[in-house]
């Protein structure tokens, strides 16, 4: 029996409810044996949105409704990004999730650890007019993470219409700190976006562009241009996530100002870190406190991405230095352009400040020689072919899964991701681990020096746990991952959208 009809006999529903014939006896008759703290229905939909004032954009949106919980669980993004859900370690949650999209689609639930059913695994998704049930507990630490679609060759474009939220986990150990809060804790999802002269949006030019990863020529931060943030004299927690489908950033205050870094994106670091900048790769969060207590009135702070060299995509035939980058829509905003994206004034005075606690929490890590193959690390490649993005030598097959893509659920694990772009094809990709939490063990640089490597390395938090890694071109890393104790099918994958669109993306399964 595939688990699928195992999870069918256990709610006494199917997973997948054609809408007409539910008439919302889902809801009136939930399944015994798990008793909800929350409840919310999903939705996702086709809808317009002021991005630019006075004009709608069309996008593809998140609607969320609270049936069951604490007030304040779901709460407005203000813009097209989804409901931002506020959700407390040990949670047991229920969300019915209803596509109305032209397409299927499915809700991945990125960096949390979940049953493989709840997952979001592009087999799992649902045609127009369908339900899914999930049915989970929170089990991962405080911490910033997000909820996106997950279909087979589609997720790129699915996000790019605006098809992403936010998930804040609270716990007791963050909440002991007393870390700025209310307003003084901003989320800030940064995305970049292009728009044609009627403020449409515009994705892919085709496949070449795919090869290289969408970039926008708008940044947008929380769905909103030109951003600006109007402060106190006081202290301020950052929640930063990279939404963008592709765009790496180098982030750095344009007053010199180092990063105070205390969480990552599994939440809390055990002490805070300074960092002169900050690398931000697609998927990734960084949570960061900012203190403007010694700033004068009046003042403005841009929060800038710095130049670095990316290594691009040679044109096929194109002369020598030709980049990719030229071949875009437009162009303008390269990988590694600087460009601001956001702008602080601080315009009003406040008194009483923050003390940063020297130690933020325990995070739990675990020791490599705690890995079933310490010495032996499951070794995976990234690399080009062809016009083809592939990872550990293949491309994505819905049930396809290699010997050495086989766990032990809740084993701890050495994986190893080779970047092995040549020369012609070089490029960073972000490699995302579904199911949990791993620990950044090991960076083995390029065997030649690699400009990239110089222009980034001090802007990695590596010292957290985090379900997304930046793998540099010719860089070998080394992740010590912790598997859920949940069997069954799950992925990892690049998370430029585009690569994992074209199938650099692969299961592994838990038994
Ligand atoms: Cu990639």
């Amino acid at each position: 029996m595939d688990q699928r009809a195992t999870r069918r006999d256990f709610l006494g529903l199917p997973l997948a409810v054609p809408l007409a014939g539910l008439a919302g006896r889902a809801l009136a008759q939930p399944p015994a044996g798990f008793v909800p703290d929350v409840e919310l229905e999903l939705t996702a939909q086709p809808a317009e949105h002021e991005i630019f004032r006075g004009v709608q954009t069309g996008t593809w949106c998140y609607r969320g409704k609270l049936v069951k919980g604490r007030a304040g669980t779901l709460e407005d993004s203000g813009s097209y990004l989804g409901p931002t859900m506020r959700l407390r370690r040990g949670d047991k949650v229920r969300v019915v999730f209803r596509n109305e999209l032209p397409e299927s689609t499915i809700v991945h639930w990125h960096g949390l650890a979940m049953p493989a059913l709840m997952d979001g695994h592009p087999r799992l998704v649902i045609p127009k007019g369908a339900r899914y049930l999930y049915e989970f507990e929170v089990l991962d630490r405080a911490g910033h993470y997000w909820y996106h679609p997950h279909p087979d060759e589609r997720t790129g474009p699915q996000v790019y219409r605006g098809l992403a939220g936010q998930i804040f986990v609270q716990d007791d150990e963050e909440s002991a700190l007393r870390l700025p809060s209310g307003d003084h804790e901003i989320p800030l999802v940064l995305q970049d976006r292009t728009f044609d002269g009627d403020k449409q949006l515009l994705y892919l030019a085709g496949r070449m562009e795919a090869m290289r990863g969408f970039l926008g020529e708008q940044i947008l931060v929380n769905g909103t241009p030109e951003k600006e943030l109007h402060l106190a004299t006081g202290a301020y927690r950052l929640r930063l996530f990279n939404g963008s489908n592709s765009r790496i950033y180098k982030l750095a205050w344009s007053n010199g100002m180092p990063f105070t870094v205390i969480g990552t994106d599994g939440g809390l670091l055990e002490r805070p870190l300074r960092k002169p900048y900050l690398v931000l790769a697609p998927a990734e969060r960084a949570d960061v406190i900012v203190d403007l207590s010694g700033q004068t009135m009046g003042t403005s702070i841009e929060l800038r991405s710095l130049r670095y060299p990316a290594p691009q995509m040679m044109m096929m035939g194109g002369g020598m230095g030709r980049g990719m980058g030229g071949m875009g829509r437009g162009g303008g905003l390269e990988q590694g352009s600087e460009f601001r994206v956001l702008r602080v004034r601080v315009e009003r005075k406040e008194t009483g400040g923050f003390r940063m606690p020297a130690r933020l929490s325990q995070p739990g890590f675990r020791r490599r020689q705690e890995a079933e193959n310490a010495e032996e690390p499951r070794v995976y490649s990234l690399s080009f072919m062809r016009m083809q993005w592939y990872l550990n030598d293949r491309t994505f097959e819905m049930e396809e899964v290699e010997a050495n893509e086989t766990f032990r659920a809740g084993s701890v694990q050495v994986l190893e991701f080779r970047n092995a772009s040549r020369a012609m094809m070089r490029m960073a990709h972000p490699m995302h681990v579904h199911g949990g939490q791993f620990q950044v063990l090991r960076r083995t640089p390029a065997a030649e020096a690699d400009e990239m490597a110089a222009a980034m390395n001090e802007g990695f938090t590596d010292e957290g746990w985090k379900d997304t890694v930046l793998v540099l071109p010719g860089e070998t890393v080394q992740v010590l991952m912790k598997f859920p104790r949940f069997p069954g099918l799950f992925l990892y994958h690049c998370h430029i959208l585009e690569h994992e669109d074209m199938g650099m993306m692969r299961n592994y399964r838990l038994t």
